[in-house]
């Protein structure tokens, strides 16, 4: 098999964690090593990168589509007044609450429905290194499914692609998200 996985390392403690800061961490490492196994498995079962980029966007946008429920529950944020807010508050409320870090949102266009969400700190790939086997692989292309279903849900048809991706040697993973269309009457908020 030609397709190797991604190479992970172990980590080790980092002196004057709390037991609760400890518990946290460890809890996110799981998740990132578990991401990593999930990412492992479709490489060995799937000939294609291509194959693997795109389950890994279907999975992603499985999960958009339950967790938006969750996302509004928990944050409270009323509706946005347009699109560039949307993607404020994916980047600074919906990015903390599920990964624990924020996003920057820059590159805005003209009619305000395309603009880009820049992650600079992305534990999904901490201890991840690709192999020069898995080149054209999206590691992180689940968030872009997220991202898409989650919107989907709140009546935004969106496409979301990678335009920088530090694992293929970018200073930072940037996520342009467009939007498509509106379609009021999948908001979940609809009174029937
Ligand atoms: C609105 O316009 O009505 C508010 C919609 C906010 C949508 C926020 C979606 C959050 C998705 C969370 C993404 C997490 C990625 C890890």
């Amino acid at each position: 098999d030609h397709k190797l996985p991604p190479s992970m390392a172990p980590v080790a403690p980092r002196s004057g964690d709390t037991i609760f800061a400890n518990v946290e961490r460890v809890n996110a490492e799981l998740f990132t090593l578990t991401y990593g196994a999930i990412v492992r498995q479709l490489l060995t079962d799937l000939e294609e990168v291509e194959e693997v980029n795109k389950q890994l966007d279907q999975m992603g946008y499985n999960i958009g589509i339950r967790l938006i429920d969750e996302f509004l529950a928990k944050s409270n944020v009323s509706r946005c007044v347009d699109f560039k807010e949307t993607a404020e508050v994916i980047a600074k409320v919906g990015f903390k609450m599920f990964l624990g870090v924020t996003a920057s949102v820059t590159n805005l266009d003209a009619d305000g429905t395309c603009c880009s969400l820049i992650l600079e700190d992305n534990p999904l790939v901490d201890f991840v290194e690709l192999p020069d086997t898995c080149q054209g692989l999206y590691y992180c292309n689940i968030l872009s499914g997220i991202i898409r279903g989650a919107l989907e849900m709140v009546s935004m048809k969106t496409e979301v692609t990678w335009l920088r991706d530090m694992l293929r040697g970018d200073d930072a993973f940037e996520l342009q998200v467009k939007l498509l269309k509106q379609i009021p009457e999948e908001y979940p908020y609809k009174d029937d």
